[in-house]
């Protein structure tokens, strides 16, 4: 029966890890991956994660089934996490996932159940698995314009042109902070108008929110996914655990629905855990279980927060030295925007055949489209890549 199966294209963001392992050089720098990396190129676990596993080893009496939508206690800390009170809690229907990309995944084919016709309208460019997902679900999807390639901002008025075009009923793809791939982001009062717009055309807003901290801090990185659930009767949110406590490989996330009401946040939920049932009965529990533990502990939780901080800290440096080299170099403002970008990426805005060539002179990985992972770099490679950058575009 396999006789009829072809070949799927690779995840370019994997294959690139994959070049990275298999070269010899012991120079090189992977700015690949959206995985994040201390000084030394480790990706530590982080200290309230390693206790709060010591306590649940410890504590745990039982591991028989949770619930079809997980631990109530690990969708009220995240929602909480999350939205604050931006919306009423009885309004929130929430199950926990295997990481963002299964809230992703549960939150289109919710969409699919309830509104089959729909278009999902994503940002150009977007995180390669939102259009992959779609497409694999036979959904529809069309795109927005987003990132302006000559001033590496967001290119706010293609947005909105775009955006007034969308028809009521349709869904539009938000990231909620720190963009992926591009590092720009909406300002505050920008995102307003574009939730203005929506609210005006009838369209459901979808947040993916896998960075909230890693930007300018868990409550700022968090203010455009609250302003979203306090307007819209209907949104939704899936956010990822991953990267904001280093746990990729437990595979933790959550899928928030905001309904109208109590009626329909009840009906909304059973939907939400039958599709868990559909795809995999239970949820994964350790790493919701670690999450719980932390942000309900407030010893444990100011500690986690202190590191994010510290890790966010580090990634600015990283930007503003990177930003400073390359205006030394070329004596201009031009890359000015790597500063002001927010997260783990940002896009250079270099050519394909620039970025192989910094792959193969230099040793540097960065994915094609010109992403580089900000985490990747040290205070010692950031004058190799200014560098490597400036030679392999002039
Ligand atoms: N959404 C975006 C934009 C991401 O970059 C990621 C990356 O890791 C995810 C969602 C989901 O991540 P995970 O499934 O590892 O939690
Ligand atoms: O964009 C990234 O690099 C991260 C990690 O299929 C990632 O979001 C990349 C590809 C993938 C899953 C996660």
């Amino acid at each position: 029966m396999f006789d009829s199966l072809s070949a799927q294209p690779a995840d370019k963001i994997l294959a690139l890890m994959a070049a990275y392992r298999a070269d010899p050089r012991d120079s090189k720098v992977d700015l690949g991956v959206g995985v994040y990396k201390d000084a030394s190129g480790n990706t530590p676990v982080m200290r309230a994660v390693k206790e709060a596993e010591r306590r649940i080893l410890a504590d745990q009496s039982s591991k028989a089934y949770t619930g079809l939508a997980g631990d109530p206690a690990f969708s009220d800390a995240m929602i909480d996490l999350v939205l604050a009170d931006s919306v009423q809690r009885n309004r929130v229907a929430a199950i926990a996932t295997p990481g963002g990309t299964g809230a992703i995944r549960q939150a289109l084919e919710l969409i699919r159940m309830a509104a089959p016709k729909a278009t999902i309208w994503l940002s150009n460019p977007t995180w390669p698995n939102h259009p992959s997902i779609i497409k694999y679900l036979g959904m529809k999807m069309g795109e927005y314009r987003y990132f302006d390639e000559n001033t590496r901002k967001v290119d706010f008025d293609g947005m909105m042109e775009d955006l007034k075009a969308v028809p009521q009923g349709d869904v539009v793809l938000l990231h909620g902070c720190c963009h992926n791939p591009t590092g720009a982001n909406l300002t505050t009062a920008q995102m307003e108008q574009v939730i203005a717009l929506l609210k005006e055309r009838d369209v459901t807003p979808f947040v993916d929110i896998a960075y909230q901290g890693f930007g300018d801090g868990l409550e700022e990185d968090s203010v455009a996914t609250r302003a979203i659930a306090g307007a819209f009767d209907n949104a939704l949110i899936a956010a990822s655990c991953s990267k904001n406590f280093g746990i990729y490989r437990e595979r933790t996330g959550i899928l928030m629905a905001i309904t109208k009401d109590t009626d329909q946040a009840g009906i909304t939920q059973q939907n939400l855990n039958f599709l868990n049932r559909q795809n995999y009965s239970f949820p994964p529990d350790h790493g919701a279980r670690v999450v719980t533990t932390i942000l309900t502990d407030p010893d444990l939780r100011q500690d986690w927060e202190a590191e994010l901080e510290e890790t966010r800290n580090g990634m600015l440096a990283l930007r503003q030295q990177l930003a400073d080299e390359l205006k030394r170099l070329t004596n201009s403002e031009d890359f000015n925007f790597i500063a002001e970008h927010r997260g783990m990426f940002s896009r250079l805005g270099i050519s394909t055949e620039a970025v192989e060539s910094i792959r193969e002179n230099d040793g540097i990985y960065m994915v094609g489209d010109s992403r580089i992972n900000i985490a990747g770099l040290n205070k010692n490679t950031v004058p190799l890549l200014a560098k490597a950058i400036i030679r392999a575009t002039s």
